[in-house]
Formats: structure tokens, C-alpha cells, sequence
């Protein structure tokens, strides 16, 4: 059986990988429909060697439309009800619904059973949520998390193609020992760290942090779970990476969270620190899986671990997760 995608946002950074993660996976593409705004309307992308033209988004774009893939922003909430009325089912990746009760959040790793309850949308997580999940739930499982501590080194593609733009321009500037002049993020990202992603919010964490905490507790089912989050923009182009800190109720050693994280899916580890091996950002883009490696105990606790986590963000932060939620749909017969 084939289904028709449609795919709202197509030209931008998710919109691109969605493509490609479609063709690559073979995914049962009946029609393609690809939408966006009237800035990209009537131009043409390619997909497995045929050009389409790209249509505009409104709510007549959905009729005979099975699965609709929203790559995120102002069009998901415009649009997603009337491709739910239209009767196809909505992947979201914006954060608009992601923490609504009468939507499932889903990482297909941690909590694939949530997309049977779905009533027409389906949303995508946050990509730096998405890479933390996928690390904790298999020790979750393991031995019980009492506490999470997160900071992240987020990609500046985490902005789109613009904020990729800004800092190679600026690193050009900086580099001629001219000026520059920050319009993407609040202040220079060239040689810099910026720890600020989103808005601020309650008791002065970011949105992005907020995400981190709120969206992890619900796919992990874990409504108290204690985790506090630092996010931070970093000066690579692709791939976020998280430094997490996990305390446990029960004791868990280097080499059994090594054990259980090996068999875990959608993971790959990388750690041989005789060998230099643990997983960088440069190394990670265009890969599906979460890497991780410097699995160690804290020793300032009785029951804790430390792991650095990276993972490319456009890919299982974005696009590859929503093409497995939709693959989970067909397998679990919930379309
Ligand atoms: C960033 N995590 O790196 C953000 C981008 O909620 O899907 C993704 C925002 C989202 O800036």
C-alpha cells in the first residue's frame, strides 16, 4: 500500500531533510505534494530525479492527503486542523502541540505505543529532547532515574539555513577583522557561546530548556521526573551534543550502562578513550542514530552517570523522527 505525503514547509532545513530521509528509507510514497508559503510557491524541488512545483499551504491543499509531514512554525497552527479535516494524519514538528493531553509526543524508541490514541495529529518533539530521550530511556528501564542535569552545545542549524548563514558570514568578518552584526542570534556566534535558545521564561530558564524538561516528562511517561537544563548555542554548523548528568535510584556501573546502551536502539557508542574515540558533531551529520560515549560514573554520587550525547539534529532531532513516526503508524495499522 502507498500513501500520499504532503509535506508543509518543504523548502526550508527540515523541509529538505524530510525529502531526502523519504527517498532514502524507500518510505510508500503514493503523491507527493509539496507546500510552503507564497514566498517558495510555483518553485520546483526534486525528489528521486522527478521536479515537483511546490503549492501553496492553505486549507484546500490536503484533499486525498494520508499522512501530512508539518516541518514546523506559524503554519502548523494554521493549517493542521484542516489537514485533520481533510482526513489525513498530521506529523507536527512544531512545538504547538506538543504538550496538548489529546496529543501523543513521540519518540519512536522511548514510547511508539502513544501513537494509537492519536486523533488526527501527532507531534514531533524538540530535537535536543529527542537525542536526550533516546539516551535515557533504556537506562530508565535499567535503574530507575531519580535526576537529570542536561547542558547542550546546539548546532547553529538548530536556526535554519539562516543561522548556518550568519556564522560562516561572520566568521569570514571576524577572520578580516571586520565588524559584524547579529541578526539570528542575540549576540555574535562567530568564536562565541551563547547561553540563551528562545525566549526567556519562567524562573529564567529558556523556552528551549523548558522543552528539554516538559517534553521528555511526557514520551517518557514521567511526570516528576527532576531534570534542569542549560542550553547553549555553540559555533558548529550541524549536530547538537548534551552533556548529561543522570542520578539513579538504583546502581548502575560504567560497563552495565555500556551494555544496556549497546543494545538499545537507534543508539551507537562510541567510547574508547584509549583511542581518542568519542563522538564530535563533525562526525555525526547525515546519520539517523544517537551516538554516545564517555559513559562514566559520577563519582561525587552513589548512583550516577555521566554521558556526552550527540546527534544530528535536522536528521533524528527532526526529520528522520517524524518519518519513523509515520512508518510506526503503518506498522501499528493507526492510519
Ligand atoms: C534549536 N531546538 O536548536 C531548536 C530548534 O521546538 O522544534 C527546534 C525548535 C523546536 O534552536
Amino acid at each position: 500500500k502507498k500513501y500520499n505525503v504532503a509535506i508543509v514547509g518543504a523548502t526550508g532545513a527540515v523541509g529538505h531533510e524530510l525529502l531526502k530521509v523519504l527517498a532514502e528509507r524507500n518510505f510508500p510514497v503514493g503523491e507527493l505534494r509539496l507546500l510552503a508559503s507564497q514566498r517558495s510557491a510555483g518553485k520546483t524541488m526534486e525528489y528521486q530525479g522527478k521536479e515537483y512545483t511546490i503549492g501553496l499551504t492553505d486549507e484546500n491543499a490536503f484533499d486525498g492527503i494520508d499522512i501530512a509531514l508539518f516541518a514546523g512554525g506559524s503554519a502548523s497552527t494554521e493549517f493542521a486542523d484542516a489537514a485533520v479535516k481533510a482526513g489525513a494524519v498530521v506529523i507536527d514538528n512544531s512545538s504547538a502541540f506538543r504538550l496538548d493531553p489529546d496529543v501523543p509526543l513521540v519518540v519512536p524508541e522511548v514510547n511508539p505505543e502513544d501513537v494509537d490514541w492519536h486523533k488526527g495529529i501527532i507531534a514531533n518533539p524538540n530535537c535536543s529532547t529527542i537525542i536526550m530521550a533516546v539516551a535515557l530511556k533504556p537506562l530508565h528501564d535499567a535503574a530507575r532515574i531519580k535526576r537529570v542535569v542536561v547542558s547542550t552545545y546546539q548546532a547553529v542549524s538548530g536556526a535554519g539555513k539562516e543561522g548556518i548563514t550568519e556564522l560562516t558570514e561572520q566568521t569570514g568578518q571576524v577572520l578580516r577583522g571586520e565588524a559584524v552584526d547579529p541578526t539570528v542570534f542575540a549576540h555574535p556566534i562567530a568564536f562565541n557561546l551563547i547561553p540563551h535558545i528562545d525566549v526567556f521564561q519562567e524562573g529564567d530558564y529558556t523556552k528551549e530548556e523548558w522543552k528539554m524538561i516538559k517534553e521528555t516528562r511526557k514520551i517518557m511517561h514521567e511526570p516528576d521526573m527532576a531534570i534542569t537544563a542549560t542550553t547553549v548555542r555553540v559555533p558548529v554548523y550541524r549536530s547538537h551534543s548534551e552533556s548529561i548528568n543522570i542520578e539513579f535510584d538504583q546502581k548502575i556501573s560504567a560497563d552495565e550502562a555500556k551494555k544496556v546502551l549497546a543494545e538499545a536502539p537507534g543508539v551507537i557508542i562510541i567510547d574508547d578513550i584509549q583511542n581518542k574515540q568519542y563522538p564530535m558533531p563533525l562526525y555525526t551529520s547525515d546519520k539517523d542514530e544517537v551516538f554516545i560515549g564517555r559513559i562514566r560514573e559520577d563519582l561525587s554520587i552513589e548512583k550516577g552517570l555521566n554521558l556526552w550525547v550527540v546527534a544530528d539534529q535536522i536528521r533524528k532531532g527532526a526529520a528522520t523522527n517524524a518519518i519513523q513516526i509515520a512508518e510506526v503508524l503503518i506498522q501499528r495499522n493507526c492510519i
